[in-house]
């Protein structure tokens, strides 16, 4: 395990074994099973490329209308309940007496990437985002707080967690690419990330 920073986000590099990164994305296609992985418009009416769900009190979703957290999927269901070894990472790791409120799940496909954002849909900023990236390796860049600071970039692995607290939680962040096939985790490739939140 290796300690990284970058632009005060901290990533814990080769945090989770082999067998750990199996056991989640088991417990995340379960997930996907009760709610499935969308495509996102963007409000300028975009598709996104990343595909996307979630588990837990509320999930993140998109479309003309704007970006928002919703207690509910679209077909009326709830959000399935945010497995039981992601909220043991959060007691390990995030340093917070709040329990996550969101699991943003992303999957990104062959040519996916995600362009320069902040995360500020959220009305409690006090915790950290914690994100833990599984199969195959992305390059992530974070920025500071305005669009025009300059960013720095660094390749994610599968296992490594990254915590984005203090200063680095409104930092703009993305993924421009991801090597397609570079990891054997997931069958038909790509890149899933986890990201557990507090909403409000
Ligand atoms: C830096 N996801 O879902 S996770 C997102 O890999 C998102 O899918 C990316 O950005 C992904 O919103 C990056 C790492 C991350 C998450 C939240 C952050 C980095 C962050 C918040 C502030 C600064
Ligand atoms: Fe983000």
């Amino acid at each position: 395990m290796q300690r990284i920073e970058l632009n005060g986000a901290e990533i814990l590099s080769g945090y989770l074994s082999p067998a750990a990164q199996r056991a989640l994305v088991a417990e995340l296609r379960a997930v996907a099973g009760k709610a499935p992985f969308r495509q996102h418009v963007t409000p300028s009416g975009k598709k996104m490329s990343v595909r996307i769900t979630a588990a837990g009190d509320y999930g993140w979703v998109s479309d003309r209308s704007g970006y928002r957290y919703e207690p509910s999927q679209s077909s009326g269901e709830p959000w399935p309940p945010i497995p039981p070894a992601l909220l043991s990472l959060w007691s390990e790791l995030a340093n917070c007496d709040r329990k996550p409120q969101c699991c943003l799940v992303n999957y990104y496909g062959e040519s996916a990437r995600m362009g320069l954002h902040q995360d500020r849909d959220e009305k409690d900023f006090s915790c950290p985002v914690l994100s833990i990236s599984l199969g195959d390796d992305a390059q992530f860049r974070v920025g500071g707080i305005n669009r025009s600071d300059p960013t720095r970039s660094v390749w994610l692995k599968s296992g490594d967690i990254a915590l984005l607290r203090g200063p680095s939680r409104l930092a703009f962040h993305g993924i421009d690419k991801i090597r397609f096939g570079s990891s054997s985790l997931l069958p038909n490739g790509g890149r899933i990330n986890v990201t557990l939140r507090v909403v409000d």
